[in-house]
């Protein structure tokens, strides 16, 4: 591989010497393979259809400037007549489907072990966030108290979570009626979704009913199945993402600012390394505890290493730094490249994100791929299952399994020098607690700054590593842009690891990349100018963290109104559409990058990038170039600024910098 080949692969210099490793071993990775096949362009933008065996029918785009003549319109239908349109919202209605049931099976699994732990069943975990509890207790309209009047003590934690835990698994399979956390949302967008009736019955039902839509001879109206697939987003993200995000709070504990360290400079030579990958941090929890246990580090220095690291990769490395500081190897084009240093002894995965080369480049050195849970096998890889009554129990096989690998270490080991601070752990309750104490804790210290015009808005910057793009460059570039021009971020998933790879995750960041405003806000609460609020179902926080906004008061009455926009510069996996949906029809403008998976139709882009925003005050935009992103966010920003009257503000803001500039600089000439 070229030296200038390996810059526009990743912009980051430890991926960069081991693509060189690998190419020097001969080792294939996702890099190669996506120089050696290309994507197809009829897919690309959604218009193939393989929904029945007389397919699969391909109805590309005119690649003409000037729009589709009438003639190439009636042409472009599949054998039964799907239009173009029709063909390519049920290709987006299944990403967001198929986006949805992968955050929710993953919470319909919380929920299950947040019973078993509600009734002592389990072994390692416990109720840690008995404050959380409570407070999410009281939203499912569970009682924490029992008795009356001044008789009335607090219920036990477990009489709480023992209620609880039912009547949030029930939310799964419900069939009507309206789940929960809507009721969390501002009062006017609750309406906005009860008026176009999209707010979603159960979790389940919604993705069911959106499979059976888009199979063939189903709903042939794309404004239907966008309706339905807003439907169904609404349950990934105000249902199956939040309770989530919330039980694992109760039962992990609740992140609060710890400090971290990211990039593959964080395993050792001389030790264990074990890296977990995935999403559901169940395992991982316990192989927090097993992994820190005098046995097994007894156990390890027998075989000659000086102790075990653990490490973490994609979104199942962000739960367990966010709430215990355990550092992170990396993001999801590092997967291969953490294999290929030589030094992983165990590659432990639960789902979501995985990519099955992994065996194949793990047979080049002397890993052991271990998974772990049953809906996601891999079929070279040790099996060891995971299950809650003895989780402590695998996670300790799993470490033995790692620890009995180290002997057998053969390639030369290379661990680049790479890994940079963090400070992470910005939940939604820690940002409210920042901003005004645990007495009077609000968003209301935020908006102050907005409106005042320190903090211009407010980004939401989430998503994928993409192997179509320069590993992190497009983050890099959309993040510096937007906090340069004072607009904070609020971070998730792989760009949330991105941003720390290059010091974005640090307090001292903010004197270094922000624009004054937010600089001095910054540096003032000692927070970095990017937030990194979790792995991918904590895209919750930011819905959460938004609605707070909104409640605090003083810059408008729904998420539509306020001064923020939302980005996925470098997506590739489902999921990422889902929540790009549940974004949008939450009220927020949100750019994607890399490719759009509905520019085969016009027609149907058009109303997702136009149209929408008449029903819900949020659009869709796609563009690939990551600076025309953060000019087009911040050009948002100020629209929303303009129409809440506070453009002013920051005008005057800005004023006053410039003149105290001008009186610094005097007052230099002076001395
Ligand atoms: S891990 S979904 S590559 S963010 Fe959540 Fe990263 Fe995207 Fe997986």
């Amino acid at each position: 591989m070229a030296e200038l080949e390996l810059d526009k692969l990743s912009m980051d210099p430890a991926a960069q010497a081991l693509l060189k490793k690998a190419s020097a071993e001969g080792v294939e990775t996702i890099f190669d393979r996506a120089k050696a096949m290309k994507p197809c362009p009829i897919g690309v933008e959604g218009a193939c259809c393989r929904i029945c065996a007389q397919g699969p029918c391909r109805v590309p785009a005119p690649k003409k400037k000037e729009g589709e003549t009438a003639a190439e319109k009636k042409a472009r239908m599949g054998l039964c007549g799907a239009t173009a349109e029709t063909i390519v919202a049920r290709n987006f209605a299944r990403m967001v489907a198929a986006g949805t049931a992968s955050h929710s099976d993953h919470a319909r699994g919380v929920a299950k072990l947040f019973i078993e732990v509600a009734h002592g069943r389990t072994q390692g975990y416990q109720l840690k966030d008995v404050t959380k509890l409570r407070r999410v207790a009281k939203d499912w309209d569970v009682p924490v108290t029992e008795g009356e009047g001044e008789d009335a003590k607090p219920r036990s934690p477990e009489a709480i979570a023992q209620e609880l835990g039912p009547k949030v698994l029930a939310e799964f399979g419900q069939q009507q009626g309206e789940i929960n956390y809507v009721r969390r949302a501002p009062k006017k967008r609750q309406e906005l979704w009860r008026k176009h009736g999209v707010v979603p019955r159960g979790v389940d039902i919604e993705v069911v009913e959106l499979m059976h839509r888009t199979h063939m001879g189903v709903d042939q109206d794309y404004h239907n199945l966008i309706k339905q697939s807003t439907r169904c987003a609404l349950a990934d993200g105000w249902s199956g993402s939040m309770i989530s995000t919330d039980l694992q709070d109760i039962m992990f504990g609740c992140p609060v600012p710890v400090a971290g360290e990211i990039n593959l400079g964080v395993l050792k030579e001389d030790h264990v390394n074990v890296v977990m990958h995935g999403h559901e941090p169940l395992l991982p929890e316990m192989l927090y505890v097993a992994s820190q246990e005098k046995e097994l580090l007894d156990y390890a220095k027998s075989k000659g290493a000086k102790g075990i690291q653990l490490a973490g990769m994609c979104c199942s490395a962000n739960e367990v730094l966010m709430r215990h500081g355990v550092p992170v190897a990396g993001n999801y084009l590092h997967q291969e490249l953490a294999v290929v240093t030589g030094a992983v002894d165990a590659l432990v995965v639960d789902v979501q994100c995985e990519m099955q080369a992994l065996e194949n480049v793990a047979k080049c050195y002397h890993t052991k791929i271990i998974t772990t849970d049953d809906r996601a096998k891999m079929p070279l890889a040790e099996h060891i299952a995971f299950d809650e009554h003895h989780a402590l129990d695998v996670a300790r096989q799993v470490i033995r399994v790692a620890i009995d690998n180290y002997p057998n270490r053969r390639a030369p080991v290379m661990i680049p020098q790479e890994s940079s601070p963090t400070v992470v752990g910005f939940s939604y309750e820690t940002i409210q607690y920042l901003l005004g104490g645990s007495i009077r804790g609000s968003y209301y210290t935020l908006n102050d700054n907005v409106i005042g015009g320190r903090v211009r808005g407010v980004a939401g910057v989430v998503g994928c590593n993409n192997c179509r793009t320069t590993q992190d460059s497009s983050h890099m570039t959309l993040i510096k842009e937007l906090i340069k021009n004072d607009v904070i971020v609020l971070s998730t998933g792989c760009a949330a690891m991105a941003a720390g790879k290059y010091g974005l995750l640090t307090p001292e960041s903010a004197s270094k990349y922000c624009g004054e405003g937010l600089a001095e806000v910054c540096e003032t609460v000692g927070i970095p100018p990017v937030l990194h609020m979790g792995a991918c179902v904590d895209n919750s926080r930011i819905l959460m963290a938004a609605t707070a906004c909104v409640k605090a008061g003083g810059l408008g009455t729904d998420i539509s109104d306020l001064p923020a926009a939302g980005a996925a510069p470098e997506w590739m996996s489902e999921k990422a559409i889902a929540i790009g949906q549940y974004f949008v029809a939450s009220g927020v403008y949100t750019l994607f990058g890399v490719t759009f998976p509905s520019t085969g139709s016009e027609i149907l882009t058009d109303y997702l990038f136009k149209g929408i925003e008449e029903e819900y005050g949020g659009k869709w935009d796609f563009v690939m170039d990551p600076m025309e992103m953060a000019k087009r966010m911040i050009a948002h920003i100020d629209l929303k600024r303009k129409a809440l009257g506070i453009d002013k503000a920051r005008e005057r803001v800005l004023m006053d910098m410039e003149m105290r500039r001008q009186l610094e600089a005097a007052a230099g000439e002076e001395h």
